[in-house]
């Protein structure tokens, strides 16, 4: 079995991979949900909802998010009555938000609810929430505080931060499973997601940090960061808030205290002594998923290094 750490669009790219170079029932998925909020009283997981999609083949993989070909007639409809219209919630992806609602609603936890969905989408894969506790991501502005979404959507991740937390995640648990699967793995691997806002919600969830420094398995994390730069979205600039280098020994240096190997671009090279003296073995490979063939051939090269 792999577990495998993700969060929403960088992290799907490598999950479309593995399940096409691996048996994706041998995939355990733990997801970021500290991006979770409720929109239109409809409780949204879109990191969860992301990877779902994405093992279903159903995803739009060029947007990052939500179902292809979906169509947005009901929430031109909300906007005629007044209604927010800036998360763009498709009329398809509406089903998975009122289901969801309503199992919680119901008494099922989050873990419950999506392993519900994901057996009706036909997928293979055990894809878990971190937790099934509170844990949002804020991101601290100097307007004030607002959410991962807010932030990440309305605000096209646009103005100044001065810092990113995790409200309540001090007092979560890892949903059932994620531990266990950390610790049984016979590898675990670290999407190259936003280490802040992805990875860093599952990493402050009580017990996965450590879950990963006790693990025999060998933790392999992917750059999410080339040159300097995100491969997509904000991490430079949330990077920087948290007083973090940016850069991919910055990403390394987060790591640092479970990982193994680190996988970099080659352009990163410079980096590698860096990297090496604080522990942790890289190596340079082509870490780019523009294709699908970039995503297996990644893929494989990671299964080749187990
Ligand atoms: N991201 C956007 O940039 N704009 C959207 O309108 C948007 C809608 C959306 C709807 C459902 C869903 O599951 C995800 C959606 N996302 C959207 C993506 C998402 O908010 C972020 O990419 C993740 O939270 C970051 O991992």
């Amino acid at each position: 079995m792999l577990a495998v750490l993700t969060g929403g669009t960088g992290g799907a790219k490598l999950i479309q991979g593995l399940s096409l170079e691996t048996d994706p029932s041998e995939l355990v998925i733990v997801c970021n949900t500290g991006d979770d909020f409720v929109f239109h009283g409809l409780h949204i997981s879109p990191d969860i909802d992301t990877i779902t999609y994405t093992l279903a083949g159903v995803a739009d993989t060029g947007r990052g998010w939500g179902i292809k070909d979906d169509t947005f007639a009901a929430l031109e409809w909300l906007g005629k009555y007044g209604g927010e219209t800036w998360f763009k919630l498709g009329d398809r992806d509406l089903a998975t938000h009122i289901t969801r609602t309503q199992m919680l609603k119901q008494g099922l936890t989050l873990t419950q609810v999506t392993e519900k969905i994901r057996s009706a989408l036909g997928v293979r894969s055990t894809i878990l929430p971190m937790s099934n506790d509170k844990g949002k991501t804020k991101i601290q502005t100097p307007k004030g505080e607002i959410s991962f979404q807010e932030y990440f959507v309305k605000q096209h991740w646009s103005g100044e931060v001065t810092g990113v937390s995790y409200a309540g995640v001090e007092r979560s648990r890892p949903a059932p499973g994620v531990v266990e699967a950390i610790r049984e793995a016979r590898a675990v691997i670290v999407c190259p997601s936003n280490p802040v806002t992805s990875i860093g919600p599952i990493l402050a969830v009580p017990g996965i940090r450590s879950a990963l420094k006790q693990t025999r398995a060998p933790v392999i994390a992917v750059s999410p960061i080339i040159q300097g730069l995100p491969v997509s979205g904000p991490a430079d600039r949330l990077m920087a808030a948290m007083g973090m280098e940016v850069s991919a020994f910055g990403v390394a240096k987060a790591y640092a205290d479970f990982l193994d190997l680190f996988v970099i671009a080659p352009e990163d090279g410079d980096q590698q002594s860096r990297i090496e003296a604080i522990g942790v073995k890289s190596v340079g490979k082509s870490i780019r998923m523009d294709s699908l063939d970039d995503k297996r051939r990644l893929t494989r090269e990671l299964l080749a290094f187990l």
